[in-house]
């Protein structure tokens, strides 16, 4: 299921245009066009899943894949052993601009740690 207001679907389609670094039928990775580091990569589901909130039991394994894909990018790309982090951002509060899951795969700087 696509849905034609969502802009990650039409990039997964093909309607829109991004910068691959990995597709197959469950999932694609592409680079961020507004990077919050020197890489950052999305790893996204082809299936529409709004958000973390809406994801079901059965897109579990789906999910795993998003996360070890990210590890293999993480050392295609080099930062594996210099470090990188993985992030879901989830709803308003969490800074989720783009409702269709997405793993943010961000690294090569020394990243900020969040406190309150
Ligand atoms: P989030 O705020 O967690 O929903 O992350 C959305 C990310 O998607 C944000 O870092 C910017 C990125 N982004 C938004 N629109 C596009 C696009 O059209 N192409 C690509 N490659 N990235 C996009």
């Amino acid at each position: 299921m696509t849905h034609d207001d969502c802009i990650f679907c039409r990039i997964l389609k093909g309607e829109a245009q991004a910068d691959f670094l990995y597709r197959d039928d469950d999932l694609a990775a592409f680079w961020d066009t507004r990077p919050a580091a020197p890489v950052h990569i999305l790893i996204v589901p082809n299936k529409h899943i709004a958000s973390i909130n809406e994801a079901d039991d059965e897109d579990a394994e789906l999910l795993g894949k998003l996360i070890l894909k990210a590890r293999d990018l993480a050392k295609e790309v080099g930062v594996d052993e210099k470090g990188y982090r993985l992030v879901f951002n989830v709803g308003k509060d969490g800074g989720q601009t783009v409702y269709h899951i997405h793993l943010h795969l961000i690294a090569g700087t020394k990243l900020p740690i969040f406190r309150h």
